[in-house]
């Protein structure tokens, strides 16, 4: 017997599987069904990741576990294959990027093929493919068409080196996601989602999902509902009221002042003569700024008095009007009211320009800065004496009486900005008619196919490089027939992504986006994993498409993903992330061809806790591999311990292993599992120790999900007439084992067995026989050893320690 050779078994077993479609999952099947999903990859130049490696197999482990379950198991895969990466790439390879994603696409399914997960490649799609993002288009119009897609004049971050719009949640710390560039301010017309007409059911409905709490935190952060009142200040010399939105109504009376942002449609008006060039730098200056320089905490306040006043509403108090740049734009009016000393951004604006800092909730020490707790109300005319609780009440009544307030709800979430320039998208199907305007391309007319154009370099202007392909753009009118032109901008990546966990259902599907009998059986998923980087983008945006499908009677479920985790990030053995840049990439190719996929599985389950960010650790490989080596060993050739029957103590690690690994992989605790399996073979390699064929049998069907081409290479050396009986055999159809509660509830002990002291042997016993002395005794006074030391002399006596010890005295 040749010992464990992974190159020889993986690629036979692979092959085996494709034959008999093992992993298919069979639509309208009368099994329960259970949908496991993990994020499909961005098809980028630099192949698979071990990151990749570590969710698949985990989660591959869990359909397996599920088909042996009984399930009937859908696990797909595909390609997120559209975006800017990938036309990056192709341009600085001098190749089209249709034919980088083709190349990169072949690279990741060769590499994720090789680690034998079991997709049910039947429904691999592609968000590229014409035949997918027709749908995508297609979900674009009803959204059009129900007024949720919608074209705005918007200040947008932009990225003057990528020469492309982005989205807020793009641009982190001020930079651009992409290459990491300065982004500023620009002006420009985009298309938007309108995602925040469903900001407070993306909100609700965290409640009927089962997602970790960080996850869930993230959404509720994100979506950031804020409960508080709108007010509205008039001004003192025209009839126009300046609306602020305030979690804080109480604070009212300890106004000093009100501040518009920059972009504020009443500012011009506002400027008095005098103000007017100073007034106009200033705008001009924090138009330079980038959202994040303007909000950020610790930044400086700054900000210019207009030369007007408005009242306070309630005391007619005359307040300065300032403009400055910490005001958000388009958050609340776009206007705050200054309390200097219960809100600290406002606190150091005060300082800085010598506002008053008025204390109106009592509590706290302002010398010191803002108090913003909540506390008795003072300076605050017939307030006075409330808590803020109910201050906030009297005073939101006091104004909605005066017409000059109301109790409003804020929502951090901003629309989605959905327009790029860039070539390597979906089109949007709209054309602009000169008479007619924006028009949707009639539904039959889909897709509206990207053209193949030469050059798709991003335009110095600005402008999509389709712009450039006139043949395409020039078309005619679907309402009116005359000359038009097609809208140029394309779709961001994240749009093939918000739905495509549907069209796994029917991928082929040429009249609709999915059978709707086919989505009722499969909907929801009911395990989503993917990384935490996508919790606010990805993950809100196809709940929100998914609502939106909802409402219009397509899906019957309001949620997608019945469940969602997260796994940690793999980073290299150095501690960083792993770049090219570094040098310090594993590509698990070689891993594979070194030690073999069930190894590379292995270790990254047993890596950590599976949502911990954990480091690469070479040895951490070697010694998934000598684990699975042991394991070979022990039940083939000389060293293997397989017997008729297994001893007691055997049978009873059997069961509570199927427990451990039972209840621990459906807690996605992965790494206790394998160290579980680890210590189980640690026992059976004992000394002695014999494993029957029945736990034997168990052992590798318990192994199957983490190893499945060891497993069932071993299952066949050992039932080689299971795979002659049936031509389809395979382990990974066997049930999962149960355990037995009455073999596990047997506790055991080793007793020590004595003859004059000396020790002659020890047992494993059951423990109601090993607290009987005269059980105990009929037991041990037999065994060889004992016999052979007492040499026929009569016992004179015998010590006895119940449960552990016996002692012939002769
Ligand atoms: C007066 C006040 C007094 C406030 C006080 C707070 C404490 P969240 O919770 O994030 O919704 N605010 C309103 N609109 C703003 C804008 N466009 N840009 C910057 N800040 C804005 O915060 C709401 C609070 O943020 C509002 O309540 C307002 O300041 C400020 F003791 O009003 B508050
Ligand atoms: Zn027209």
């Amino acid at each position: 017997m040749t010992g464990y050779d992974p190159q020889s078994i993986e690629k036979k077993w692979q092959d085996y599987w494709d034959k008999i479609g093992a992993y298919r999952a069979h639509d309208f099947s009368a099994k329960p069904k259970q949908y496991i999903l993990v994020e499909f990859p961005y098809p980028s130049g630099n192949g698979l990741h071990v990151g990749h490696v570590r969710s698949y197999s985990a989660l591959d482990t869990l359909a397996r576990k599920k088909r042996m379950e009984g399930f009937n198991v859908l696990y797909p895969m595909g390609w997120d294959a559209f975006g800017l990466p990938t036309e990056n790439y192709a341009l600085k390879k001098g190749v089209h990027p249709k034919e980088a994603t083709e190349k990169n696409i072949a690279t990741f399914k060769r590499q994720i093929k090789s680690l034998g997960l079991s997709f049910d490649w039947d429904r691999e799609i592609n968000t590229t493919d014409p035949n997918y993002y027709r749908w995508t288009q297609w979900i674009f119009l009803k959204l059009y068409k129900k007024g949720l897609a919608y074209q705005a004049k918007i200040p947008i971050n932009w990225c003057p080196s990528c020469r492309i719009g982005l989205a807020n949640e793009e641009v982190i710390g001020g930079k651009c996601e992409r290459c990491g560039g300065s982004t500023e301010r620009r002006e420009v017309k985009q298309w938007m989602l309108r995602i925040t007409a469903y900001a407070e059911r993306l909100l609700n409905d965290l409640e009927v999902v089962d997602y970790s709490p960080r996850i869930k935190a993230q959404q509720i952060n994100w979506i950031g509902r804020s409960e508080g009142a709108t007010v509205f200040f008039p001004l003192e010399e025209s009839s126009e009221k300046v609306a602020v939105f305030t979690t804080r109504p109480d604070t009212l009376l300890g106004v000093t002042a009100l501040v518009l942002a920059p972009e504020h449609s009443l500012v011009e008006s506002l400027i008095s003569k005098e103000q007017k060039e100073e007034v106009y730098r200033y705008i001009n200056q924090s138009k330079k700024k980038s959202d994040f320089e303007r909000t950020e905490v610790s930044k400086e306040k700054t900000g210019i008095f207009t030369g007007s006043y408005c009242l306070n509403p309630i005391s007619k108090e005359r307040l300065p009007v300032w403009v400055a740049d910490y005001v958000v734009a388009t958050y609340g009016g776009g206007a705050v009211m200054v309390v200097p000393a219960h809100d600290q951004r406002d606190y150091d604006f005060a300082k800085r320009y010598h506002l008053e800092v008025r204390e109106v909730i009592a509590g706290g020490d302002i010398s010191q800065g803002a108090y913003t707790g909540d506390g008795q109300l003072i300076n605050s005319g017939s307030f006075n004496g409330l808590p803020s609780t109910e201050a906030r009440a009297a005073i939101v009544s006091c104004l909605k009486e005066a017409g000059l307030g109301e109790p409003s709800v804020n929502y951090k979430l901003r629309d989605w900005v959905f327009s790029r320039q860039h070539y390597w998208g979906e089109p949007i199907p709209i054309v602009h008619c000169p008479k007619c305007g924006e028009v949707p391309v009639p539904e039959d007319q889909l897709p509206v196919e990207l053209p193949f154009v030469e050059k798709y370099e991003p335009s110095r202007t600005g402008e999509s490089p389709l712009s450039t392909m006139r043949d395409w753009v020039e078309t005619t009118c679907p309402v009116c027939g005359g000359s038009a032109q097609r809208e140029t901008d394309t779709m961001p990546n994240w749009a093939g992504s918000s739905w495509y966990f549907l069209r796994y259902l029917d991928p082929h599907n040429q009249s609709e986006i999915a059978d709707k009998r086919k989505l009722d059986y499969w909907m929801p998923v009911d395990l989503y994993n993917g990384g935490m980087e996508h919790t606010t983008l990805h993950l809100l945006y196809s709940r929100f498409w998914h609502k939106f499908l909802f409402d219009l009677g397509l899906v019957s479920f309001s949620e997608p993903y019945a469940k969602r985790r997260s796994h940690g990030v793999v980073l290299a053995a150095d501690g960083r992330k792993m770049s090219k840049s570094f040098g310090n990439v594993i590509n698990p190719d070689e891993i594979v061809r070194s030690f073999g996929a069930d190894t590379l599985r292995i270790y990254e389950m047993f890596m950590g806790p599976f949502e911990q960010m954990i480091r690469w650790d070479p040895r951490g490989v070697e010694g998934a591999a000598r684990f699975l080596g042991r394991v070979w060993r022990l039940l083939l050739g000389e060293e293997s311990h397989l017997a008729e029957t297994s001893s007691s103590r055997v049978q009873k690690a059997t069961h509570l292993l199927i427990k451990k690994v039972s209840e621990d992989l459906e807690a996605m605790r992965f790494n206790t599992v394998v160290a579980a399996m680890m210590e189980f073979t640690n026992l059976i390699a004992e000394e002695g120790s014999q494993l029957g064929r029945e736990e034997a049998e168990i052992w590798l069907r318990l192994l199957a999900p983490l190893a499945p081409h060891l497993a069932e290479e071993l299952y066949q050396q050992i039932a080689p007439s299971a795979y002659q009986k049936d031509s389809s055999f395979t382990i990974h159809h066997l049930p999962w084992p149960n355990f037995d509660p009455q073999i596990i509830k047997q506790d055991e002990v080793l007793m020590v067995v004595q003859v004059n002291g000396h020790l002659r042997s020890r047992v494993e016993m059951e423990v109601s026989l090993a607290m009987d002395k005269e059980k105990t005794q009929s037991l041990t006074e037999s065994l060889p050893n004992v016999q052979k030391f007492l040499s026929g002399r009569p016992v004179q006596q015998v010590f006895f320690v119940p449960g552990k010890l016996i002692n012939f005295v002769v």
